[in-house]
Order: structure tokens, then C-alpha cells, then sequence
């Protein structure tokens, strides 16, 4: 299937984008700047090109090996079927448009049409976000898709929405685990005095407080380079991002900690999308929908094959035991009491109420 995926990208094509951006309250920041970047036309989308095709352009921080790449080309693909090309989807990996807070800011503002960032990163967003980045919080996949799928979800798509973000479908970064580069680690006392990168979102700092690691929030597009010129010690993302990102060539040691379970959000402008016919919301939705299953298997299915093929390239990986695990929980635990007023505990309730029914 993967194969077949690869082989539907026919032309890849270098193109210069001008992208403005529109981005926070660093005025200092120089905000416009020239990027090349890489276009990828799907076979669906070169087959039935129309003149005045209505160009969708989808950032997001991940190479175009990860399964969130290969699900909005996908997505792509779907729509310039259905609409006979009057739709142009054009994927952009590597964070060429710019990196989670900032592209889905792009989005925000309408600079820019779609973009799947994390969650983690758009908690000032609304507090409601945080919830999903309690430590711990999923047990597996199947709460996890219960959470995002039903009211829950819903609940999150709302305050995206009153953002001026619409979410066309949850699609899955997965369960996170420590990387570093100084020694195994099977017990928090092994984090001690090691400086793990988290994604800029003050839950994970504080579990990583709690934890004993000393962390440091930082965009994922300059995370290569910070563990190759040993500025930090370590990093934690899911398996699908460790291997085809290729960390295991700057870490020696991965502990299957899995300690957050995060989505990556598939969103779209909100004015654009209200200004569509219905006919090709409908279209956009379900091509969402049907990119979103393919997401998830794939992303679950490297998930588990990956743990191999990184031990296979001399990377060692650590299982935790039942009680090697709780010990980082219980570590983590008043984290919970930390965030409880910010989230609301009837919110935290609520998703540990569709945990418990779905696990
Ligand atoms: C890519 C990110 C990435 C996330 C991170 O833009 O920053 O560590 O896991 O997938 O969304």
C-alpha cells in the first residue's frame, strides 16, 4: 500500500512561494520571507488540472515520509478526483511554511489554507486544548480515537472553530517516547540533569519537571540540529517521527515511555471553507475522513514496526514493565492538580469517563 502511495507522486516540481507571515507579538521578527519549496502533484491532481484550479496549500512540520504527508496527498488526490480538478492541494512537508504555531497562525489569518500541526503547541488557543496533554491520560489507540472521535473532539473542533480554525479530521502523531543521547532510561531518577526538548507547551514541561529532566521547549523544525550539536540531550515523539526523521542517528537510547498520546489536527481556514458550495465541504469532509482511517494505519503500523527496524540500526530500545511505568506516572501525578483549574475538572472528568468506557 505504501508503495502504491509512493508511486501515485509523479512530479515533483520546485517552485517559489512567497509567504507572508502573520505571526504573533514578535514585531522584531522578520515576517515575510522567500522560501522554495517543494511541490508534490499528485497523479489525480496533473490528470485533470483546470486553468483557474483554486490552489490549497497544507503545511506541516514532518517530512514527506510520515503518515500525515502521505494522508494529505491522499486527501489531495480524493478531492481533485471529485471535484475534476478544480481543486489543487499542494503538501508541504519539513515546516517550509513554517513551523506548528506559526503556520497554523498562517491558517488563522488566512494566509495560508490548511496546515496539521500538533495540538500541543495551539494550547493558547484555548485552555480547553490542554486537556489531551495530561501525562499518562490514554491507555491505548482505542481511547484515544474515542476521545477525538466523539463529543470530546468536538468540544476542541469548537474552540478551533471560534478561532477561526475548522478541523477536518484528527489524524494521529501517537503516543510519545523519550529519546537521549547520554544513557538508558528506566526510572525518572535517570532523567536527572538531562536536557529533553518538549514541544512549547507548559503541561509537558512541568511532567518533564516532575519527571526530574531539566526541559526546554523548541520548535520541532531546529530539533535536528540541537541534538547533533549536543545543545540538548534528548527529545520525545512518537516511533514514526524518531525513525523517518532519523534521530536514531544523533540518539543512542529510546524508552517506550508513551507518555502523552497527541493528534496531529487537520485544519483548514475557516472563512474558506464557510465560503464553499456544500456540495465541496461535503467533499473536503469526507475526503478527510477517508485520508484520516489511512492515516491512522499506517501511522499504527510503523509504529510497531519501527521499534525493529530502530533496533536493527543499533538503537536501544527500552520496554518499561508494568511498575517501571507507573513509577513515571506517579512522578507525574501532581501535574494533574497543577492544570485541574486552567482545564476544568469537569472537562478532565469527562475524558477520563470516556477513557474508562473505551479502554
Ligand atoms: C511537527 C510536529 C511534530 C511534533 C513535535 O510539526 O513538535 O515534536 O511531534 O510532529 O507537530
Amino acid at each position: 500500500m505504501y508503495k502504491k502511495l509512493i508511486s501515485m507522486v509523479v512530479a515533483l516540481i520546485v517552485v517559489p512561494v512567497l509567504f507572508t507571515g502573520c505571526l504573533g507579538s514578535d514585531k522584531t521578527e522578520e515576517t515575510t520571507k522567500t522560501e522554495a519549496a517543494v511541490e508534490t502533484k499528485t497523479e489525480a491532481a496533473v490528470e485533470t488540472e483546470v486553468k483557474d484550479a483554486k490552489v490549497i496549500k497544507i503545511s506541516m512540520g514532518v517530512n514527506d515520509k510520515h503518515p500525515s504527508y502521505l494522508a494529505a496527498v491522499k486527501f489531495g488526490e480524493i478531492i481533485a478526483e471529485k471535484t475534476n480538478g478544480r481543486y489543487d492541494v499542494q503538501v508541504f512537508a519539513n515546516a517550509q511554511l513554517g513551523d506548528d504555531i506559526k503556520a497554523t497562525e498562517a491558517v488563522k489569518m488566512g494566509n495560508l489554507e490548511m496546515a496539521i500541526p500538533s495540538a500541543s503547541p495551539l494550547v493558547g488557543l484555548d485552555p480547553d486544548l490542554n486537556v489531551l496533554d495530561l501525562p499518562f491520560l490514554f491507555p491505548n489507540t482505542k481511547a484515544a480515537d474515542a476521545v477525538l472521535d466523539g463529543p470530546v473532539g468536538q468540544k476542541i473542533a469548537q474552540k478551533l472553530e471560534d478561532n477561526g480554525l475548522h478541523l477536518l479530521a484528527y489524524y494521529e502523531n501517537g503516543f510519545r517516547n523519550i529519546t537521549n543521547s547520554a544513557h538508558e532510561i528506566t526510572t525518572p531518577a535517570d532523567l536527572k540533569g538531562l536536557k529533553i526538548r518538549t514541544m512549547e507547551n507548559k503541561i509537558h514541561l512541568a511532567a518533564f519537571k516532575a519527571m526530574g529532566a531539566n526541559p526546554t521547549p523548541m520548535p520541532f523544525s531546529e530539533l535536528f540540529t540541537a541534538m547533533q550539536q549536543e545543545t540538548i540531550d534528548g527529545q520525545e515523539n512518537p516511533i514514526p517521527t524518531i525513525y523517518l526523521s532519523k534521530f536514531n542517528e544523533v540518539q543512542d537510547y529510546c524508552t517506550l515511555t508513551e507518555h502523552v498520546y497527541g493528534p496531529h489536527l487537520l485544519l483548514i481556514n475557516k472563512d474558506l471553507f464557510e465560503s464553499m458550495t456544500p456540495e465541496d465541504q461535503k467533499i473536503f469532509t469526507d475526503a478527510a475522513t477517508e485520508s484520516k482511517l489511512y492515516q491512522r494505519e499506517t501511522n499504527r503500523a510503523m509504529a510497531a514496526d519501527y521499534v525493529e527496524k530502530l533496533r536493527a540500526e543499533g538503537m536501544i530500545v527500552t520496554e518499561l514493565t508494568a511498575e517501571q511505568k507507573q513509577a513515571f506516572k506517579d512522578a507525574c501525578a501532581p501535574v494533574y492538580k497543577e492544570f485541574e483549574e486552567l482545564i476544568g475538572k469537569d472537562l478532565i472528568d469527562e475524558v477520563q469517563a470516556v477513557i474508562e468506557k473505551n479502554k
